[in-house]
């Protein structure tokens, strides 16, 4: 396949001055007219012929200045020879008639339910019409659109409609990526917004009948970005419009397209009865992060591709901003952190390891990766830290001065950073091209009156990367007294070489330093501890971040020891958790985390990263032991806890109503490891909200005695697709290891298994696939169940295929035998005749 490179990059050699579309919509010959107002591009002296992207678009016509062209696309575009063109400024048109009813991969047009919709990032648009299909090509864009359909929607502002069509007209300049269409039978929820300037933006929640109810939290999210966005960052929203559509059929949670953003319904719809607590938070940060794309990835957009993180790190940071100020900041962070670790550290250790801004992809769609977005907004962090939160409002302000209506890059990213605040980050720029987690060794020193930290960095090789140069690393430190005052506040060490060591003087007593506070940069800290250290930060560090780092390192090391060596855990964690939950000065959401004991998954991570080979079973068994003993110490208090927590009044989704709920489900885990589900079967039956009503199912399935109220819950919700993804990925999840694979093959031979419906794909394969010890067991059918289903998938939906076979990429971490039956299983889906070219390159990089 062929590979793209960063370093071969060259601008367009025309400019697109307008763009003009007609649809006229039909399920399986829909025609596309398109007129292209081009000229010369003064960066690309030079007679060039006429490139335009375009795939499975049959062709009508075309014409320059009205004359009719005689060409033939191939596989990929349209090429017109520089000697068929005119020297300065021309106008060309093509009609192409498309086939929206048969496209299952959901890029380009698509149907949906008998809806109409696009997606166009990352090469869609070229699904379309014959165009230059790259992010820095950008053109106003006016679209008509013809359809019996009574909702037509495109881009920007409504200029006029009339029965069967509507005109749209979108003044910024954008890339193609960005343009979007809809059309349906749609019902609108609708609200206002005035910008601090004063001009009106008229706001739609678009659903499809029956689902009105469900958007009230969808708009208030919606205008609290809007708001806040004005108030943290100076950014006002700059059309008349903006309407958010809510479709089923979705590859991804959502997307940013200009004034027309696109969601998967299940980020948009939202009751107490149908949605879960978590549910309700991620509604609220996706809708913000594709608001906030509106200035980062919209007005300023990105150069090429391999710019990504530019508009995506910097809007995960963002929208993790808008969260930690409407929940909680330490909360958040830890979540964050838990998500960090989770997927891209996890990435960084495996064969997908690539830099936030990569140099050669094959297929783009396979680098929407943890990396980009949470590594990519990591350094943001960083970079703020590092230059503090004047500079960092100094420099977005001219990043968006400088920027505007430009496709930009990192370069010019941390250079508005170096004239902001007069910093040299050429070495910052690393972190950007350099690949892997560094990892940060910890050596203490104590004289009697000086306390020294020595701290080492290094990064592990990483596939095409041999050879690792020192980043920069803010590492956040302060330092605690024996009896728990804090002797020295937060102060950031910067690591820039190999070694250093960074000296403290005058101390009366020797410090229990607290490290990485905030987790302050993406690093693996690693510092030997005793089990009585970290109990002590736990109970008295002043950082939330790291009191709960502190926990969660005890219970690994804990639940290490328990995998390991059959130990049982000591005292210290029992302990120091039963202090943590009984602490009522402590947010309850947080007291939830702190009880949340290790994942599996993590677990396995943790023991290869310290040089052993996890048994997934063992894991799977001590983890259970380790929450069956924690259930006995605390048992006395679990009920009276379990009371205490009840919330009086209706179901509200606002962050102290979560926190509560989250820690009373956490109790009532604890309680169905004694009681074998009694009292979770009282809750069940109570529940008045989906939150507690899935809480108290995921009890019961755990104790394995669910049977009644899976079939009472399918019977219920039978009727709703979201809700009924939550009763598949519960069985998928949580279902015992050894006869987990059937189940979860029973659960595909279900009637309700729409497997081309991406969600519900992941609510099954994607879910079972988390189920750590049920995907790894022993004899490889884990890996065969998923590996089938993605050889079936990938025709269909190749993005999603390949996105899901990342299931695949730990197998170095475990024996042998399981590393050969994943290797047997990758080189079986590379040798389907006809893969695409998303999952070849895949499980190429994942077999290499
Ligand atoms: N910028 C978008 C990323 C995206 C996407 C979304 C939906 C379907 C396919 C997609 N390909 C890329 C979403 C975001 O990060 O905000
Ligand atoms: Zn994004």
């Amino acid at each position: 396949p062929q590979v793209q490179y960063l370093s071969d990059y060259q601008p367009w050699p025309w400019l697109v001055r307008a763009v003009a579309l007609t649809f006229r919509l039909a399920p399986r010959a829909t025609r596309v007219a398109a007129r292209l107002d081009l000229a010369p591009n003064p960066a690309r002296p030079g007679r060039h012929d006429l490139r335009l992207d375009g795939e499975g678009l049959r062709l009508i016509r075309a014409a320059i200045g009205g004359v009719a062209l005689d060409v033939t696309p191939d596989a990929t575009g349209l090429t017109i020879p520089a000697a068929a063109l005119p020297q300065g400024p021309f106008t060309l048109e093509t009609e192409v008639e498309i086939a929206p009813e048969g496209n299952t991969a959901l890029e380009g047009l698509y149907m949906s339910n008998g809806m109409y919709c696009t997606q166009c990032e990352a090469e869609g648009f070229r699904k379309i019409t014959f165009y230059p299909d790259r992010p820095d090509v950008m053109a106003p864009f006016r679209v008509r659109v013809e359809s019996g359909l009574p909702v037509l929607l495109s881009n920007g502002n409504l200029v006029a409609q009339g029965p069967g069509w509507a005109e749209w007209d979108d003044p910024w300049p954008k890339p193609a990526y960005l343009f979007a269409l809809v059309a349906g039978d749609l019902r609108a929820h609708r609200g206002q917004f005035t910008t601090r300037s004063g001009r009106k933006v008229a706001l739609a929640v678009w659903v499809r009948p029956g689902d009105e109810g469900r958007c009230d939290w969808a708009m208030e999210s919606l205008i609290r970005s809007m708001r806040w966005d004005e108030e943290v960052y100076g950014r006002e929203y700059d059309l008349d419009i903006f309407n958010i559509v809510a479709v089923d059929d979705f590859n991804m949670g959502a997307m940013e397209n200009k004034g027309l953003n696109i969601f998967n319904s299940r980020y948009v719809l939202a009751s107490p009865e149908t949605a879960t607590d978590d549910d309700f938070a991620r509604i609220e940060a996706i809708i913000a992060h594709e608001y906030f794309h509106n200035w980062t990835g919209n007005r300023i957009t990105c150069r090429d591709w391999f710019q990504l993180c530019l508009k995506e790190g910097l809007t995960v940071f963002r929208d993790q901003q808008f969260t930690g100020d409407m929940r909680s900041h330490a909360v958040k962070r830890i979540e964050d952190v838990l998500l960090l670790r989770a997927r891209q550290f996890r990435e960084d250790a495996g064969p997908l390891a690539h830099p936030v801004r990569p140099g050669s992809y094959v297929e783009i769609n396979n680098f929407y990766t943890a990396t980009v977005y949470e590594k990519g907004a990591e350094l943001i962090g960083m970079l703020r830290r590092l230059v503090g939160a004047e500079g960092y409002a100094n420099a977005l302000d001219l990043y968006f001065a400088r920027h505007d209506g430009q496709a930009a890059t990192i370069e010019d990213w941390l250079k508005v950073f170096e004239d902001a605040t007069g910093r040299d980050l050429s070495q910052f720029h690393r972190w950007y091209t350099q690949a892997g987690t560094p990892r940060v060794t910890v050596a203490e020193d104590w004289d009697g009156g000086t306390y020294t930290l020595t701290l080492e960095q290094a990064t592990p090789p990483t596939p095409g990367q041999p050879v690792k140069h020192p980043v920069p690393i803010p590492v956040a430190v302060g330092l605690l007294n024996p009896n728990g005052d804090e002797v020295v506040p937060t102060t950031v060490l910067e690591l820039t070489g190999a070694r250093q060591s960074f000296r403290f003087e005058g101390l009366a007593a020797r410090p229990v330093p607290s490290i990485l506070r905030g987790f302050s940069a993406p690093v693996i800290l690693d510092h030997d501890r005793t089990d009585a250290e970290r109990a002590f930060l736990l109970a008295h560090d002043t950082d939330t971040f790291n009191r709960w780092e502190a926990g969660r390192a005890l219970a690994k090391q804990v639940l290490a020891r328990m995998v390991t060596d059959n130990a049982a855990p000591g005292p210290d964690w029992l302990a120091a958790v039963e202090r943590v939950l009984l602490d009522e000065t402590l947010d309850p959401a947080f007291r939830a985390l702190c009880l949340r004991l290790p994942g599996e998954d993590d677990m396995a991570q943790t023991l290869h990263t310290a040089g052993l080979t996890p048994d997934p079973d063992r894991i799977h068994a001590a983890r259970k032991r380790l929450g069956d003993r924690l259930a006995q110490h605390l048992a006395p208090h679990l009920p009276g806890l379990y009371e205490a927590l009840a919330l009086p009044g209706p179901y509200t989704p606002d962050a102290r109503a979560a926190g509560a709920r989250a820690l009373r489900l956490a109790v009532l885990a604890l309680m169905t490891r004694i009681d074998g589900g009694t009292r979770a079967a009282r809750a069940y039956a109570a529940a008045d909200n989906m939150t507690d009503q899935t809480g108290a199912l995921a009890c019961l399935i755990e104790a394995g005695r669910a049977d009644a109220e899976l079939a009472a819950f399918a019977r219920q919700w039978g009727h709703d697709r979201l809700v009924m993804d939550k009763w598949f990925s519960l069985q998928s999840a949580l279902a015992a290891p050894a006869g987990a694979a059937e189940l979860v093959a029973g659960l595909t031979a279900h009637p309700a298994f729409d497997w081309k419906n991406p969600n519900r794909f992941r609510a099954v394969i994607g879910a079972f696939s988390g189920n750590h010890a049920g995907f790894h067991r022993a004899d490889g059918a884990g890996y065969r169940l998923v590996a089938d289903w993605l050889i079936r998938l990938d025709p269909l939906n190749p993005q999603t295929a390949a996105r899901m076979s990342t299931a695949f990429d730990t197998a170095t971490r475990y024996d042998a035998d399981r590393r050969g039956l994943i290797g047997a299983e990758l080189a079986r889906i590379l040798a389907v005749p006809g893969l695409s070219r998303d999952m070849t390159e895949m499980a190429g990089r994942m077999l290499a």
